[in-house]
């Protein structure tokens, strides 16, 4: 209603959404995103992922992408439709995805942060749905992101396996800018194709969340830039507010994976309060 609305306006002004989190105090950060400890499935799948992205295969996805539409639905039945899917790069969960999705939306809720952080949180990984769509495989869906069309940072998880990459070895795509201008900013830049740049494009004009809340959703993969630190030589000064969003929203998607397991039917009410404040009923995939 208006004034929830009043309430979620006022708390972005105030900038109570990136207050640090709280619900993940107690926990071991050191057990998460742990790749030197992470089981084969998990290596195998960087591997193919990095030798197959290139800036051609980046732009066929794109011109894919907008060719046509893959599904119309709502959320909540995006949602669902995800839930057999068992995310092959990812070392901290074996959850479903709605699992992963509500975990996340209720570490976010736990915290007192807004409403439409709260629903950033529910729908950020639904891009995953691509993989249902006729994607090539798990690579071109999931996983970190990283920038294609200059040199492969250092910060990327294994970066060796940049090395079956043909990429790597051209004259242009190897240098440090690349086919890029300094500072350009990332929207300017072409991130290796996946879910974040998939559900990007689809909610970006199909929803009302805030600019903050899209940064979530276009960059939480982006682990080289927001965790460590890379590319700041692309960066314009939008990049930096977007930076602090994702900074924000990251602890949300990352610790809440060892929280305990939520039941979709009892959440399910309240959820979908908040998909109508934010989203049409259906949607274009
Ligand atoms: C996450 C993150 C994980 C990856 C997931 C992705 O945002 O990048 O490391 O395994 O696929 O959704």
């Amino acid at each position: 209603d208006e004034t929830s609305d009043a309430i979620d306006h006022v708390n972005v002004l105030k900038g109570k959404w990136n207050e640090e989190s709280k619900f993940d105090q107690e926990k071991d950060k050191t057990q998460f995103r742990d790749y030197d400890a992470a089981c084969d499935r998990v290596k195998k799948f960087y591997k193919e992922q990095h030798e197959k992205q290139t800036v051609e295969f980046n732009i066929k996805a794109r011109v894919e992408f907008n060719s046509k539409k893959r599904a119309r639905m709502g959320v909540w039945e995006a949602m669902e439709m995800l839930n057999t899917l068992v995310d092959e790069s990812d070392p901290d969960t074996n959850l479903s995805q709605i699992e992963h999705l509500l975990q996340t939306a209720e570490a976010i809720r736990r915290d007192g942060k807004p409403e439409w952080m709260q629903v950033t949180g529910l729908v950020h990984d639904l891009g995953k749905l691509l993989s249902m769509f006729g994607s090539q495989g798990q690579w071109d869906v999931v996983g970190d992101t990283f920038v294609v069309g200059c040199k492969f940072s250092e910060k990327i998880i294994y970066p060796h396996t940049f090395e079956g990459n043909p990429d790597s070895q051209d004259v242009v795509y190897s240098t440090k800018y690349g086919i890029y201008e300094p500072h350009c900013g990332l929207d300017n830049v072409m991130l290796s194709w996946g879910h974040d740049e998939y559900l990007y494009h689809v909610l970006k004009d199909q929803s009302t969340l805030p600019e903050e809340a899209l940064a979530m959703i276009r960059y939480h993969s982006f682990y080289p830039w927001h965790r460590e630190g890379a590319y700041t030589h692309l960066m314009n000064e939008k990049d930096q507010k977007s930076l602090e969003a994702v900074q924000a929203f990251n602890p949300y998607d990352l610790y809440s994976k060892s929280d305990g397991s939520c039941d979709p039917a009892k959440l399910r009410p309240y959820y979908e309060g908040l998909i109508a404040k934010f989203f049409p009923t259906v949607l274009d995939w």
